[in-house]
């Protein structure tokens, strides 16, 4: 029987290591505008290539709002592109109030990212 050649080895380990895991957290937003239709009830979705992540809680009436949940991704690359997309939930159509995409890198990164509709999204994420 042949036994595993260093080469082999070294070949399953870059495999092994090539997948990370991705968190997403401390996710706020400040001076969220909904137009005119009052105050908005922010949630955001979360993507991370082809995977969907899931979405917040709404936070309902607030243009500041923050969410405690957590986005984990264990599948997750490096170079991989994530995207967050902040809604603001009305009856009917939810309004997309903006999107932050961006390559993940390793490590520990904290991002600002301003929305098409007005306000800014904060978020920070951990790869590894
Ligand atoms: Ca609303």
């Amino acid at each position: 029987m042949a036994s595993c050649s260093p080469l082999l080895i070294l070949v399953l380990c870059t495999l092994t290591v090539a997948e990370a895991q991705l968190k997403v957290f401390n996710m706020r937003a400040s001076k969220l505008d909904s137009g005119i239709l009052g105050t908005p009830d922010a949630y955001v979705i979360a993507f991370c290539g082809s995977a969907s992540l899931g979405e917040t809680s709404v936070r309902h009436n607030n243009e500041n709002p923050w969410w405690d949940e957590d986005f984990t991704h264990f599948k997750a690359q490096e170079n991989d592109v994530m995207r967050l997309e902040v809604y603001d939930q009305d009856i009917g159509f939810d309004d997309l109030l903006g999107v932050c995409q961006r390559q993940i890198k390793l490590g520990t990164h904290k991002h600002e990212c301003f929305l098409e509709e007005g306000g800014s999204f904060h978020y920070t994420y951990t790869l590894g």
